[in-house]
């Protein structure tokens, strides 16, 4: 056997047993899923929700920016500071390696990667915990469904009205999206309020947040469906809660006529 063939062979078992160690991690995750997407009275927990979802993102948004600027910048300036100390200072001069030890070679990889995936860790569990916690939706909400096709967001309200491209909500209340999709994989983005989820064909997702102030935001879509893609944007409109009540009520009115009028008409 030749030296190449051995060491395939041993490094055989090697080669099964670490695709198989990320089995039980992909079934988990798998698994993860597949509860958050349960159809139709799913496992929303109702309590412990996040008030300000707005808020919680800027800050941890902030909080990585502050610490991959000090990670760059330490970094920078030491790399700054090796290529001054160890310059050539005439051109004939040979370095002279200085040899590690074992420890001193296995210490200088481990104890950096230690602090640094310390601190993704840390991000990464803050993060986590915020996302497990937005999760969770208020009871008192609106509930609209949306589906999402090529190109177009419609929205259906509880009473049956329907908007294309435009999902106009009441100020204060809770606003949840139930979505899928009648064709390709969208994403519902609303950057003003920092939420943003796929709608997909076979599935029905969510997504809530909390309108503060009377005005207009831009929906748009954030997975690339096609090539109309990025005129896939849409309106959100936060409205006083009267002027919500009424327009409600009026466009209601209005459908249960339409439907009156079909019915006589048959
Ligand atoms: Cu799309």
């Amino acid at each position: 056997m030749g030296e190449l063939t051995k060491r395939l062979v041993r490094g055989t078992p090697l080669g099964l047993v670490l695709p198989a160690l990320w089995w039980p991690v992909a079934q988990a995750a798998e698994r993860v899923e597949t509860e958050r997407v349960l159809p139709p009275e799913w496992q929303i927990r109702e309590e412990r929700f996040i008030p300000d979802n707005v808020a919680g993102w800027d800050h941890l948004w902030r909080e990585i920016m502050i610490d991959i600027t000090v990670i760059g910048v330490l970094f920078a300036l030491v790399t700054i500071w090796f290529m001054w100390r160890y310059r050539r200072r005439s051109p004939d001069q040979e370095g002279a390696q200085p040899r590690l030890s074992a420890g001193q070679a296995i210490g200088w990889a481990v104890i950096p990667v230690f602090v640094f995936m310390a601190d993704d860790f840390y991000l990464a569990a803050k993060g986590w915990a915020l996302w497990e916690k937005y999760r969770n939706v208020p009871e008192d909400r609106l509930e609209v469904r949306l589906e999402s096709a090529m190109w177009t967001w419609d929205y259906t309200y509880p009473n049956g009205v329907k908007t294309f491209n435009e999902l106009r909500v009441p100020v204060g209340k809770p606003v949840l999206l139930r979505m899928t999709s009648r064709d390709t994989i969208h994403s519902h983005w609303i950057p003003d309020y920092r939420v943003k989820e796929d709608s997909m064909p076979g599935r029905i997702t969510y997504i809530w947040f909390m309108p503060k102030e009377p005005g207009e935001h831009v929906v748009t879509c954030a997975e690339y469906c096609g090539h109309l893609h990025s005129r896939m944007k849409g309106k959100l409109i936060v409205m006083p809660r009267e002027e919500f009540d009424a327009w409600y009520q009026e466009q209601g009115a209005k459908l249960q006529q339409a439907k009156a009028e079909l019915t006589e008409g048959a």
